[in-house]
């Protein structure tokens, strides 16, 4: 009996050792940071294919709504409302006040999650932690959250991840990982330029600084105190992310970045991260905010464009500049044409309402892409993006605030293309007949079959040197535009 005893203690004794080992080695084993990005090609081909998504930024400042005693952002010199406590300096106590009249009892994250489907959107992206340093889940790390600080005491978070997981949506988080204006002393400023990093148009004008009231711990301390515990524990909590959206890492150091994203990864080894981890690190790039490249980006990466409803990402309970569904599906065409996937946002307000407007031009849009589904999803750009009279170049959120016409012409033509098909988009019927001169016979191989998506009726058409010739008179599926397939002989 002895022997046997010791022999199995013996056994226990070896097996316990190699698992040190081979844990050691793992650990000496961790995947470089290429082996990280390798890792991800499945999520970035579903990425490609998904062309649009859903942002949400909702927050404490949803509650002021852009006006700030009686001061609205623009006498502020702001526009976007979610920076209210920047452009009005207020102290972090006094903001955090609004803490304890959050109390959001409309919100209902199935709606949303509706929403998101019902306008044609694959995957949303809600803000976790915004520059305000409000989580909008139950932290274990900070009490500064809707669960311990609002009345409402419920995790907004878990109930749209469910609910996504629900309607089959991908579920993504933005965490400001840099900017804290309640817990991010300078957010980093003062450490940023002790390490003799180079000075740029954000360190200049110390943007997102709070130089006003800021928390006395130092910006390393908020780091291993809040910011990395935070993110760790949000990708705990919600073991399945699409993505994790970093945002303005303009003082953190290149090491930092890569802490972030490698942190990141190796809790979601298929999780997306974006540009704005910092330091040119990500899975994918995100362009500025309503931008448009005005050419096909040559990026190596997938990229994402953002944009707004209207001028404000946070709840602006006076911006009425809504985009129509008809600029809506502009941006959409431009950024799918180039190749980029497009995420668009929502701003709930202070008892979580999504505007009335920006979801019904949402749903007009779901209505348009229902028909059309085949001529975005799963494509890939073309070597022609656009076709045609009308260039409109917005560079950014104050740009197109300043008031753009969004008219085309029928002689416009969006293009995507898959296997052996090219489709041309269009926002607008022509009189009766429209000549696509980039599939002209002597730019690509012979067209072997044209169709109008969303009906079945013959076309009438040729392929000539001056380009596609189609008859389209008296012909109309959705008012806001059509798109052909054309395919090309084998
Ligand atoms: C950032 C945030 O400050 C803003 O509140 C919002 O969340 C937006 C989506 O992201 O704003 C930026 C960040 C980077 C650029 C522009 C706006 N940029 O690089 O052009």
């Amino acid at each position: 009996m002895k022997t046997l005893t010791t022999f199995f203690a013996a056994l226990l004794l070896l097996v316990s050792c190699s698992n040190i080992k081979n844990k050691d080695a793992s650990k000496d084993k961790r995947l470089t940071y290429e082996e990280m990005v390798a890792g991800k090609k499945d999520a970035l081909r579903s990425f490609n294919d998904e062309k649009f998504g859903m942002f949400i930024h909702w927050g404490l400042y949803s509650i002021p709504g852009g006006i700030w005693k009686g001061k609205k952002m623009e006498e502020m010199n702001g526009i976007i409302s979610e920076w209210i406590q920047d452009k009005a300096e207020i102290p972090r106590d006094e903001y955090a006040l609004l803490a304890k009249q959050f109390n959001p009892t409309a919100f209902d994250a199935k709606a949303i999650a509706a929403l998101a489907k019902n306008a044609g959107m694959k995957y949303i992206v809600i803000t976790a932690k915004h520059h305000d340093g409000f989580a909008m889940y139950d932290s274990q790390v900070s009490e500064y959250d809707i669960v311990d600080a609002s009345p409402y005491g419920k995790d907004i978070i878990a109930a749209l991840y469910n609910a996504c997981k629900e309607e089959d949506l991908g579920f993504g988080l933005y965490y400001s990982q840099n900017l804290d204006w309640m817990d991010g002393g300078d957010c980093g400023l003062s450490e940023y330029l002790a390490q003799g990093l180079p000075e740029n148009e954000h360190t200049q004008r110390k943007q997102g600084v709070n130089t006003y009231d800021p928390s006395p711990n130092t910006f390393t301390q908020y780091l291993e105190n809040k910011s990395f515990p935070q993110v760790k524990e949000l990708l705990t909590k919600f073991p399945d992310l699409h993505s994790l959206w970093y945002d303005t890492p303009w003082y953190i150091n290149a090491e930092q970045s890569m802490q972030f994203y490698r942190l990141a990864t190796e809790l979601q080894p298929n999780i997306l991260v974006n540009s704005r981890v910092g330091a040119e690190l990500g899975d994918f790039i995100v362009g500025g905010d309503n931008h448009i490249p005005e050419e096909i980006p040559g990026y190596s990466r997938p990229w994402q464009g953002i944009g707004t409803t209207n001028n404000s990402w946070g709840f602006k309970s006076y911006d009425k500049d809504w985009k129509t569904p008809k600029e809506l599906l502009y941006w959409l065409l431009e950024i799918v044409s180039k190749g980029g996937n497009y995420m668009l946002n929502i701003g709930p307000d202070a008892l979580g309402r999504v505007p009335e407007e920006s979801s019904q031009n949402l749903l007009t849009i779901g209505k348009w892409l229902k028909v059309n589904s085949e001529a975005i999803y799963k494509t890939t750009k073309w070597k022609v993006a656009h076709e045609g009279p009308t260039k409109i170049i917005v560079k950014s959120t104050r740009d197109r605030a300043k008031g753009k016409k969004f008219e085309f012409t029928a002689e416009d033509f969006w293009f995507t293309q898959n296997d052996n098909n090219v489709f041309v988009i269009s926002l607008k019927y022509p009189e009766d007949q429209i000549v696509v001169k980039s599939l002209s016979s002597d730019k690509v191989e012979e067209i072997s079959e044209v169709v109008i998506l969303g009906t079945d009726g013959e076309l009438t058409w040729s392929q000539t040197k001056e380009g596609l010739v189609v008859n389209l008179k008296g012909i109309q599926v959705d008012e806001l535009g059509y798109s052909l397939k054309v395919t090309f002989n084998k």
